[in-house]
């Protein structure tokens, strides 16, 4: 079993390689396929890019698409998080929170699969607190600054098999492969 996973971000690609193998996936990276529309919901965004990825590629297509909402800021940046992170980076969000008491934020994930002639959408979400300061090498985006709930460390301070047990991503792509294997058991 062979799904494409349209995403030009190798770090998503291999925290997704891992959670695809728990389901015997093969899942390859397929960069420069997904096509990005603006909107403020992650849903609609996903959708879109994986139906036309699925047209581009004409296989068994991944696309996830993620956000960062911050509570004290309204849910900003969200839908808007790639944006946001390629302009005013992780540096800039803990520039917007300083002094701020209320640091709770959620990352939330949708990933949808086109596998014909099924579509399989999967939520996923991680609630936590925007760090201080930042800390941590691994991982990409706004890792280094979102310590998830019940943790102490960041996201950028473990290692892909630890964020999978918790991150939103993991849990909209669990929930995906685990909708195509009941559906492909039937
Ligand atoms: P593709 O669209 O090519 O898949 P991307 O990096 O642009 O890769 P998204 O659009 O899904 O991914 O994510 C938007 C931004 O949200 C992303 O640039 C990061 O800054 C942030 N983000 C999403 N998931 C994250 C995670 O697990 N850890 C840290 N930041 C994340
Ligand atoms: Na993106």
């Amino acid at each position: 079993r062979e799904i494409c996973f349209a995403t030009g971000n190798a770090h998503k690609y291999a925290e997704a390689e891992a959670v695809a193998r728990e389901y015997g996936i093969t899942l390859k990276q397929c960069p420069g396929v997904k096509r990005e529309i603006q909107s403020d919901s992650l849903e609609e965004v996903a959708k879109h890019a994986a139906l036309t990825a699925y047209m581009e590629l004409g296989q068994p297509v991944l696309v996830e698409d993620a956000g960062l909402f911050v509570k004290a800021l309204n849910g900003f940046p969200g839908p808007y998080s790639s944006y946001v992170y390629k302009t005013i980076g992780w540096k800039g969000l803990l520039k917007l929170m300083e002094g701020v008491e209320d640091r709770s934020a959620c990352f939330k994930s949708v990933a949808v699969l086109v596998y014909e002639p099924f579509l399989i959408t999967g939520v996923g979400e991680v609630c936590g607190a925007v760090a201080t300061e930042a800390r941590g090498v691994k991982g990409f985006g706004f890792d280094p600054v979102f310590i998830p709930e019940g943790y102490s460390v960041t996201f950028a301070e473990m290692d892909v098999v630890e964020k999978n047990m918790v991150s939103h991503r993991a849990r909209a792509l669990r929930s995906v492969f685990k909708t195509l294997r009941e559906y492909l058991e039937r």
